[in-house]
């Protein structure tokens, strides 16, 4: 009770920020940041989502703080379309699942969008296997109506749920986000190494997007480039900062 206390506390004082992590194609150009959140303490610094997002879900204080997110993403995102070098870059935002279980979910991120000015064609929204596992068919009706405004969709740490290929086709996604743990072991395990080809080759034949997570070694990134990952993000290229 306390914990969630200093939570919400931190919430009203507006103690977050968010960092970006830059996403990369073959050429190592920016197509994109993903949005981190963080919590900047007073007295114990910067906080990893780790050890607050989990409180934040069983309080159902993740709403205010994940709609806070929403708004900022949106905000940078109508200041980089004012910028020439900036116009193209997608941001992608997490959404945890009780967020997108609300029933005004989709207006909610629609409002967001029209509030700030953002271009829908340039927020990507991370969505999980589990989240979509729990009510498919409401789930597939808000990706719909998010992507006829012209919302993105990645499913994020993919691989390590229980998606079914059958409603993969289904969901109006734009992208896999190959996890994290696959790229870890690529060129130390043969099976990783033939998941790894196996959701890319599952992503293109689904003409999806594909992008690997947590790229931190040239190795992992040959390997990628070689069986046709083409985005990347990782320590390799950035690790998460705030924008300068
Ligand atoms: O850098 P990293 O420690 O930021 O992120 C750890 C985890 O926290 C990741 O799995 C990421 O999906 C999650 N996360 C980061 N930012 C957010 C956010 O704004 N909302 C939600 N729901 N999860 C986030
Ligand atoms: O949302 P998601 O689970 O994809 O969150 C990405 C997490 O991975 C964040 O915590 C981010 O800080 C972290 N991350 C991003 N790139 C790297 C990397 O190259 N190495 C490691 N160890 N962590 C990374
Ligand atoms: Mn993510
Ligand atoms: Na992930």
């Amino acid at each position: 009770l306390t914990q969630e206390h200093a939570l919400r506390e931190a919430i009203a004082a507006q103690q977050f920020v968010l960092h970006y992590q830059k996403q990369v194609d073959n050429n190592g150009a920016a197509t994109g940041y993903e949005a981190l959140l963080r919590w900047k303490h007073p007295q114990r610094g910067l906080i990893a989502p780790g050890y607050f997002i989990a409180l934040a879900e069983e309080t159902g204080l993740i709403i205010p703080l994940g709609r806070w997110v929403l708004e900022q993403a949106c905000q940078q995102l109508a200041r980089w379309s004012k910028e020439e070098d900036c116009a193209h870059l997608r941001l992608a935002v997490n959404i945890s699942p009780l967020q997108f279980q609300q029933d005004d979910f989709v207006d909610t991120v629609i409002a967001i969008l029209q509030q700030s000015g953002a271009t829908p064609e340039r927020l990507e929204l991370e969505l999980t296997e589990s989240l979509l596992l729990s009510d498919i068919a409401h789930a597939a009706d808000k990706m719909h109506r998010l992507r006829k405004h012209g919302v993105l969709f990645s499913l994020d740490d993919f691989g390590t749920g229980y998606s079914s290929l059958s409603y993969l086709k289904h969901l109006p996604l734009n992208q896999l986000k190959i996890d994290k743990s696959f790229v870890d072991d690529i060129t130390h395990s043969t099976s990783a190494d033939a998941i790894v080809r196996t959701i890319i080759a599952l992503a293109h034949s689904l003409e999806l997007n594909v992008i690997a997570e947590g790229v931190e070694t040239a190795q992992q990134r040959d390997f990628l480039l070689a069986n046709g990952c083409k985005h990347h993000q990782g320590y390799l290229y950035e690790k998460p900062a705030p924008l300068s």
